[in-house]
């Protein structure tokens, strides 16, 4: 039997248009993606064994792509956790609201691509797992 992702998260594969000179993929708000985009943010150059993450939002859908590289993210609903490798430029991960986030074993070449559904805000971030498992219980 195959466990459930954790709620609102998924991998979700990306259209390649390939031809003889190569390859190019485009991400369109909305269509390919299920939430006008209102902001986007990459990390790169993140040094070797060191972990980012460890967070949760509270109203903020994302949708992540290794571009380049490579990285394993794994996502918390507060009762499934499961990890994703991200390895693939057409493959992209689905991030949704109140799912606690840890992305570890960057490659020195991983350009993690965010797209997200709302603007920078740090109001907007629970940074302790404590917490996040209490807001969690909350809504339940
Ligand atoms: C997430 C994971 C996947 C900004 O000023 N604007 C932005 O849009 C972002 C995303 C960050 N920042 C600032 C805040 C910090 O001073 O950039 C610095 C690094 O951000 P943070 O430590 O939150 O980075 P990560 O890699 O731990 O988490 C990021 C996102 O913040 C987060 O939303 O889901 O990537």
């Amino acid at each position: 039997m195959s466990v459930p992702a954790p709620r609102g998260c998924g991998l979700r594969t990306l259209d390649l248009k390939g031809d003889e000179r190569g390859s190019l993929i485009s991400i369109e708000g909305s269509r390919d993606v299920p939430f006008p985009i209102q902001r986007v943010y990459y990390i790169f150059g993140t040094q070797l064994n060191v972990s980012r993450g460890f967070h949760a939002h509270v109203d903020l859908t994302q949708l992540a792509v290794c571009v380049s590289g490579s990285c394993v993210m794994a996502l918390d609903d507060g009762s499934v956790r499961q990890e994703f490798t991200l390895d693939r430029p057409d493959t992209a991960l689905l991030i949704g609201p109140m799912i606690w986030r840890e992305m570890h074993q960057f490659s020195p070449d991983c350009v993690l691509l965010v797209l997200a559904s709302r603007w920078y805000d740090e109001a907007d971030y629970i940074r302790n797992y404590e917490d996040f498992k209490d807001k969690v219980a909350a809504l339940r």
